[in-house]
């Protein structure tokens, strides 16, 4: 039985049964043209679990190319940006963050690019408000040159930074972890340092 029935599932006439009406919805659809050949992919974002969402990067069904076709994990996103951001020069951002948790409002996102056929994370962007002291600082990072600039918005403090972290792919973001040369940056960041320069708050 167990023969006959492996035979009847991959002779040339099986079709795949799919229970569509049994996956979940996308919360959110983009069309961007991530490899830049004219014709747009489609993004979409789903919701894993409550750490985890999923993003898709497939080919439009009348065609594109059928190369990218990739399911990415990426952080929730509880911040007030939608997840999914097409970029005017065909690069995909992807936001997430928590707005009002504690003490912060966070936010962060990556930019993503297609290259060496693969979806790559170039870029990374981390603003957060520290609620305590109405104070608002960020880290941008480029992984295309090793540029990191570091603010401190309310106190006029911009730190350009490098580090030797590079582009890598979209299937290791994850937890989306801070990148070591932002986390290293904001440890200047600490308490006293807050009452130091916000003393009247
Ligand atoms: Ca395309």
């Amino acid at each position: 039985m167990l023969v006959a029935g492996l035979t009847l599932a991959t002779s040339a006439q099986s079709q795949p049964i799919i229970d569509f009406d049994a996956m979940p919805e996308p919360y959110q659809t983009v069309e961007i043209d991530l490899d830049g050949d004219g014709t747009s992919e489609v993004a979409s974002a789903f919701t894993l679990n409550d750490r985890f969402g999923i993003v898709t990067i497939r080919p439009p069904e009348t065609g594109g190319n059928w190369n990218i076709d990739a399911a990415f994990v990426v952080p929730i996103n509880l911040s007030d940006f939608d997840t999914l951001e097409a970029l005017p020069n065909g690069n995909l951002r992807i936001h997430w963050g928590c707005f009002a948790c504690g003490r912060t409002h966070n936010h962060r996102s990556v930019t993503v690019d297609w290259r060496d056929d693969i979806a790559q994370v170039i870029g990374y962007d981390d603003t957060y408000a520290d609620r305590l002291f109405a104070a608002v600082f960020s880290c941008s990072v480029n992984f295309l040159t090793g540029d990191a600039i570091v603010v401190a918005d309310d106190i006029d403090e911009t730190r350009e930074l490098a580090t030797d972290t590079r582009s890598y792919p979209l299937s290791d973001l994850g937890d989306g972890h801070l990148p070591q040369v932002c986390s290293t940056a904001y440890e200047r960041y600490n308490d006293d340092f807050m009452h130091e320069h916000f003393s009247d708050q």
